[in-house]
């Protein structure tokens, strides 16, 4: 485990960055950024992210019932309000370093620059490396943050990985105390809110040439998966009009997902995509007797996104019934749009503005943990400029503009006790 070097600035983008390579060795696949919740490579890093909060100051390092990593630092009063910092450590295969990762190091570094000068806030700070952003793993995603908002649903538990481990079993492999994960809500009334920093993984920053951005809302987001079942057949024997092609009705379907997403009557940033597809049992001589796809469906505005899933549901089980093939959809994953809050956002531009940035407003088309906290306490959220989009290997952010988030997050924090 490394050890940060007590003389250096911890709200330098440069060391910050120097953390989260160090922090991306921590994989399940050599050579890649893959780090699925709760598999072997997120433990090893919980491990060097409590590491860090123990020599920043924090105090109670821990991993919560979800396998969240989760330390705090203490206020200046026994009886304050807590603010809660954060974001995943957990990431998509194939990732990039900074999404989710650099929250929870730049959350850190604004916490650890408060303990280096002996600072105290008339708040408490908790931060939290959440274990399950992504939702690559399990049917269902966000469950780590959604303990904390007091909205887990244990069914979740019982979700079985594509090997067959249940969300349980990995939690009690991972060593988190799953029977605890009921008490792990937030009191909303002495909780000042939550606040994650995150690369914005889109082009809007960098198209204006803004290191930093203040999030007005996030999009609400569906997800499904859905099973096609045809009849597998001899590629040489069976005669094309007597087929039922599970692939090529999942094919037209997969076509009729993105011109639904698509439609030029689509407003509000409906988007809507097809990112798993997978033929089990598939060979070069089998007509494929059965596919499976993922749904992801996301708009700013709900109605419009709930409009886009009932055509597509309706135009998958259409296409299945003149194809003579059976198509079952399992939504999985509803979370509405969630707007940020507004003295949250001000106090974040403010914040910003002491280092002489305008940062700009702008909407997220990334779904965050910060979004399960709609309507049960104030959220907002900080975006550092990306390039290269994200959920790739070549997501990229700069040192300077890490800096510069740490060094606003810490006048963030230094303005709750102005
Ligand atoms: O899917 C998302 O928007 C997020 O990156 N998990
Ligand atoms: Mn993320
Ligand atoms: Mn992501």
């Amino acid at each position: 485990m490394s050890q940060p070097d007590a003389a250096a600035d911890p709200l330098d983008g440069a060391v910050i960055d120097a953390r989260l390579h160090a922090l991306a060795a921590f994989t399940d696949v050599p050579g890649q950024m893959t780090r699925l919740s709760l598999s072997p490579s997120h433990k090893a890093a919980a491990g060097q992210v409590a590491d860090w909060f123990r020599a920043a100051g924090l105090e109670g390092v821990h991993l919560d019932g979800t396998g969240s990593v989760v330390g705090r630092y203490a206020a200046d009063r026994a009886d304050a309000p807590t603010l809660i910092l954060g974001s995943h450590i957990d990431t998509v295969r194939n990732a990039g370093i900074y999404d989710g990762n650099l929250g929870v190091l730049v959350a850190l570094a604004a916490v650890e620059a408060l303990n280096r000068s002996g600072r105290r806030l008339p708040v408490a700070v908790e931060v939290v490396a959440f274990a399950d952003e992504e939702g690559v793993r399990f049917l269902s995603t966000l469950s780590s943050s959604r303990a904390l908002a007091g909205t887990f649903d244990p069914a979740c538990l019982d979700e079985p990985d594509a090997s067959g481990i249940t969300r349980r079993a990995a939690l009690e492999a991972f060593g988190a105390p799953v029977e605890a994960i009921s008490g792990l809500a937030r009191d909303p009334a002495r909780t000042l809110g939550y606040v994650e920093v995150h690369i914005e993984q889109g082009p809007v920053l960098e198209e204006c040439g803004a290191p930093l951005g203040i999030v007005t809302g996030i999009a609400g987001a569906s997800r499904a998966r859905v099973v096609v079942r045809g009849q597998a057949g001899h590629s040489g024997t069976l005669p094309m009009v007597l087929r039922q092609d599970a692939l090529t009705a999942a094919a037209e379907m997969v076509l009729a997902v993105e011109a639904r997403g698509g439609r030029d009557v689509a407003p509000e940033s409906l988007v809507a995509t097809v990112g798993l597809l997978e033929v089990p049992g598939s060979a070069v001589n089998v007509v494929p007797g059965e596919v499976r796809f993922s749904l992801d469906v996301r708009a700013s505005d709900d109605g419009v996104r709930k409009a886009a899933v009932t055509d597509i549901s309706d135009a998958i089980t259409a296409i299945a019934a003149r194809r003579g093939v059976a198509a079952e959809i399992v939504w999985g994953h509803d979370a509405p749009a969630t707007p940020c809050d507004p003295d949250l956002r001000a106090r974040l531009e403010a914040a910003a503005a002491t280092l002489g940035l305008d940062a700009p407003s702008l909407a997220s088309g990334a779904g965050h943990d910060a979004m399960v906290f709609r309507g049960i306490m104030p959220m907002a959220m900080l975006f550092v400029r990306s390039r290269n989009g994200s959920h790739n290997p070549r997501e990229a952010a700069e040192a300077a503009d890490i800096g510069l988030a740490a060094r606003t997050l810490h006048a963030f924090l230094l303005g709750l006790g102005a």
